[in-house]
């Protein structure tokens, strides 16, 4: 019986630890900015851009595309690959962001 206590004990801390390996972000995009615009996860997590501007944005990169945000959209992106993956609005060029993937 305490083995299997132990073993459940065992099973939830390593639920756990991948709960925190995961290290999910949020940006927002306001004021033709993403903010933050530097954007640090660990692989595997997943980035949620919301448009707080009454204007349509995108979250657009070379692999990525989130088609037109209107205000008050979301959308969410999966980083299975570690690496550095610049991305802008399709429509504001001026607008710029980074997603650092560890
Ligand atoms: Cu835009």
């Amino acid at each position: 019986m305490k083995a299997v206590i132990l073993l459940l004990f065992l099973v939830a801390c390593a639920q756990q630890q991948v709960v925190t390996v995961q290290d999910d972000a949020q940006v927002d995009i306001s004021g033709f900015a993403f903010s933050p615009a530097v954007v640090k996860i660990a692989q595997g997590s997943t980035v949620t851009w919301t448009n707080k501007d009454a204007l349509t944005h995108t979250v657009t990169g070379r692999s990525f595309d989130s088609g037109h945000l209107d205000k008050g959209a979301s959308w969410s992106k999966k980083f299975d690959e570690k690496g550095t993956f610049e991305y802008g609005c399709s429509i504001h060029p001026t607008m710029k962001g980074t997603i650092i993937v560890e």
